[in-house]
């Protein structure tokens, strides 16, 4: 017999189908409950404010989180600096584009391939040696890449991507 033929078979795909679409609506994004630090934009799937994906600090921290031990060009010596992977929060918002636009607080704004973020476990870090990164430190959200795990990102490309002052996100 056919299992295309069974009837049985068919309805319980179709109820799976139907039960892991309630599921992944289930999972769309949560509504901030404290200030909003990051708003993402743009070619997303997963909102929660209009067509935008707004976080709080506590979202953020529900990421999955990293940590990297390196000297930058605006720290002396080496910091640990720790936050959310920017490629979770890619996954999180659903993101579709290949550029993002990253603007800081200060009107700064670089243009990112989001491949960065899916081939380096580049952070935004919320703090530095365990203190929370105030905005008057580079906060409160800072894009570090590995520079010292990767010493070939540390090249004037990639400077410009290392954003300070993150305040939103915009996917193309
Ligand atoms: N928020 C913010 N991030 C930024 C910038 C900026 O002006 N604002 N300048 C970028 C550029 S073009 C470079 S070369 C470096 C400059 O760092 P510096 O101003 O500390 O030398 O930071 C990058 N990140
Ligand atoms: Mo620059």
């Amino acid at each position: 017999m056919s299992l295309f033929r069974s009837p049985g078979l068919l309805l319980g795909g179709m109820l799976a189908s139907l039960l892991s679409s309630i599921g992944s609506q289930a999972l769309a994004l949560e509504a901030p409950t404290g200030p909003v630090i990051l708003v993402v934009s743009g070619n997303i799937t997963e909102t929660n404010l209009g067509n935008e994906a707004h976080f709080d600090h506590d979202m953020l921290q529900s990421l999955e989180q990293r940590e990297t031990m390196t000297g930058t060009p605006w720290h002396e010596g080496k910091m640990t600096f720790k936050g959310p992977l920017g490629r979770s929060l890619l996954e999180t918002v659903g993101a579709q584009g290949e550029i993002m636009r990253i603007d800081a607080l200060n009107d700064y704004s670089a243009s990112v391939p989001v491949e960065d973020f899916r081939e380096h476990d580049v952070i935004l870090a919320m703090s530095a040696d365990n203190r929370r990164l105030r905005v008057r430190d580079h906060g409160p959200l800072f894009v570090i890449y590995p520079f010292d795990e990767e010493p070939s990102l540390l090249n004037e490309d990639v400077i410009t991507r290392s954003v300070w002052q993150v305040k939103a996100i915009e996917i193309k």
